[in-house]
């Protein structure tokens, strides 16, 4: 059984930050249903969803993934870029302790979770306007243990490397390649988005699918022809503040509580 951690919207949510869009009116109460229809794809895919309470005072904090990062051996909570989102770390790590033994980022490193592409072994981290070298080396110290690899990618264009690439399916990418170059990833073969399309290159793969946002048709057609099993989402309000489907949840195998 998968886990995936999610939280709901902060009334807040048009204060959150932004740094590649217009401030757009934004309708909460759509954004809390696109949410909840979020939350069902994710059961549909086969995750038991430990859905946590929305926090009126911080208004990104239903983008969870960019505070903590999950792995078979240990979690992580990260150290944010964008200091209006730091206080969110304190609301997660308590969560995440009822699943794996908790590390955390310590100042002055910074680290999002949308920077964190992990591919099996191989962990990649976009060196963006949210993470430095810093928090890299952290992760690094903190992983190496357990036999990951972590390599620094340099991204431009874009908010975080997740938003230029992330897991299509086992072996393929799904790649923005104005953002970042398709060839960092290994043998990874690479689906490149339409270009009419720049924000399609964020999909979360659960179990044999990909959860993915109904407003990228073509890229969505370039997809299936590649034979990848699509579960169609509409967040159109969350992408409003710059979210997309990975960073509205930490998904994660179920373990043995620790005792
Ligand atoms: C922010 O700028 O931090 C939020 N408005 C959006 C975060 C999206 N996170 C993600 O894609 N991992």
């Amino acid at each position: 059984m998968q886990i995936a951690i999610t939280r709901g919207v902060s009334a807040a949510i048009a204060a959150c930050e932004l740094t590649h869009l217009e401030r757009q009116a934004m309708d909460v109460e759509r954004a809390r249903a696109q949410h909840r229809a979020y939350e069902e794809a994710l059961r549909r895919a086969g995750c038991r969803v430990e859905s946590l309470p929305a926090l009126d005072d911080l208004p990104d904090s239903v983008f969870v993934e960019d505070v903590a990062i999950v792995l078979d051996e240990i979690a992580i909570v990260t150290r944010p870029g964008a200091e209006s989102r730091r206080p969110e770390t304190e609301h997660i790590a308590p969560v995440l302790a009822d699943y794996r033994r908790v590390t955390f980022i310590r100042a002055p490193g910074t680290l999002d979770g949308g920077d964190v592409l992990r591919l099996g072994r191989r962990i990649f981290v976009g060196l963006s306007g949210r993470s430095d070298e810093q928090g890299i080396e952290q992760l690094r110290a903190v992983v190496w243990p357990y036999g990951y690899t972590v390599t620094a990618v340099p991204i431009s264009g874009c908010l975080h490397l997740k938003s230029a690439v992330t897991e299509a399916a086992p072996g393929v990418v799904l790649v923005n390649p104005a953002w970042v170059d398709a060839l960092a990833f290994g043998d990874a073969r690479a689906v490149e988005i339409d270009a009419a399309e720049p924000y399609a290159a964020n999909g979360l793969l659960v179990g044999s699918r990909l959860i993915y946002p109904a407003s990228f048709p073509r890229t969505r057609a370039r997809l299936e022809a590649a034979g990848i099993v699509i579960e169609s989402v509409d967040v159109s309000e969350l992408q409003k503040a710059e979210g997309a489907v990975t960073c509205c949840s930490v998904v994660f195998p179920e373990q043995e509580r620790r005792g």
